[in-house]
């Protein structure tokens, strides 16, 4: 049985190494909100599904099983900040349960490396289904003591929705998830053309030809340009690290004039629940873009005890 309200925190390389903000927003949000973060001591990287498992699927689910193996052994499920770590864990862990061939096959490997063995106890969740479907617009509205108001084109990513038989959201063509959360603190989504499709960043496009994850790029900003909204929403920090540092590089390059602040909803709603502007690392963001949200504080009567 794993633990209740508990969850085994992967980091993954690019939150903790670029975007150390994301992570203290997120275990601002989960704390606040009842959850406990527990530390995945010796968790590797998840690997990256669009690199490792174009490589070598063997060696690419071994290192996954291993970490959703600590994960086990603290009875906890897993929660990931960033789409590529959701991708990897969540596709491994179902894959292995289900696939009795392939576990044991990893198990032998894992033997290998010392006192892990996959049984299949756990869950793999990301942040954005957590607040979207466990805690809830509803239940968000409780707790914020601001509401920011602005508009946001938001930025789903390919592995949060995708494949759909391995995801649980409910749509993958028509996702309302993050849009009907973030309508609570305050935040007016604008669509944008294509808006589901590739930031350019992910399956190793961005290390193997920057040119063409440029390209990928240019076209997601013109469309985003088309809306002009205050910042850019996304659930993950590849991406994230795409919106920022991409959108200098089109304008070095490419005569853009682009600076739309980017923001993780753990940031968003770390804001929204209270926790100060400076913590929340948007002036500390990669490319000293910085950016002040503002918005209404909320009046909230004093609890009666
Ligand atoms: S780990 Fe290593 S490269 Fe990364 S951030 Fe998310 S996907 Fe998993
Ligand atoms: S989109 Fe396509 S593969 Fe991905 S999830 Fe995050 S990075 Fe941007
Ligand atoms: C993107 C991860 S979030 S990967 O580049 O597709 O592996």
């Amino acid at each position: 049985m794993v633990k209740e309200n508990t969850f085994a925190f992967f980091l993954g390389c690019l939150m903790p190494n670029r975007y150390p903000a994301i992570e203290k927003s997120t275990k601002f949000v989960m704390e606040k909100l009842g959850y406990e973060l527990l530390d995945m001591e010796r968790a590797t990287c998840c690997p990256a599904p669009g690199v490792f498992r174009s490589f070598n699927k063997i060696d690419w689910m071994v290192a996954a099983a291993r970490n959703l193996c600590i994960a086990e052994q603290m009875d906890a499920d897993i929660l990931t900040v960033c789409n590529g770590c959701f991708g990897t864990l969540q596709e491994v862990n179902k894959h292995l349960k289900s696939n009795e061939e392939h576990r044991n096959m990893v198990n032998e490997r894992l033997k290998e490396i010392g006192d892990y063995e996959f049984k299949g106890t756990i869950d793999v969740r990301h942040v954005a289904e957590v607040l979207g479907y466990e805690v809830g617009p509803w239940g968000i509205e409780d707790v914020i003591v601001r509401k920011v108001n602005i508009r946001a084109a938001i930025h789903y990513g390919c592995h949060f929705l995708k494949p759909t038989r391995i995801r649980e959201i409910e749509s993958s063509e028509g996702p309302s998830i993050i849009e009907e959360f973030v309508e609570a603190l305050g935040v007016e989504s604008v669509r944008f053309k294509e808006q589901l499709t590739c930031c350019g960043a992910g399956g190793g496009v961005k290390a193997y030809d920057g040119t063409a994850s440029m390209t990928i790029f240019g076209e997601k900003m013109k469309n985003i340009d088309e809306v002009k909204p205050d910042i850019i929403l996304d659930i993950c920090p590849f991406c994230h690290l795409q919106y920022e540092t991409g959108q200098d590089y089109l304008n070095k390059n490419k005569s853009c004039n682009y600076d739309y602040p980017v923001i993780h909803l753990s940031q968003l709603t770390a804001y929204c629940m209270g926790m100060d502007q400076e913590f929340i690392g948007l002036q500390y963001q990669l490319m000293g873009r910085e950016y002040i949200f503002g918005g209404e504080e909320l009046e909230k009567e004093e609890e009666v005890i």
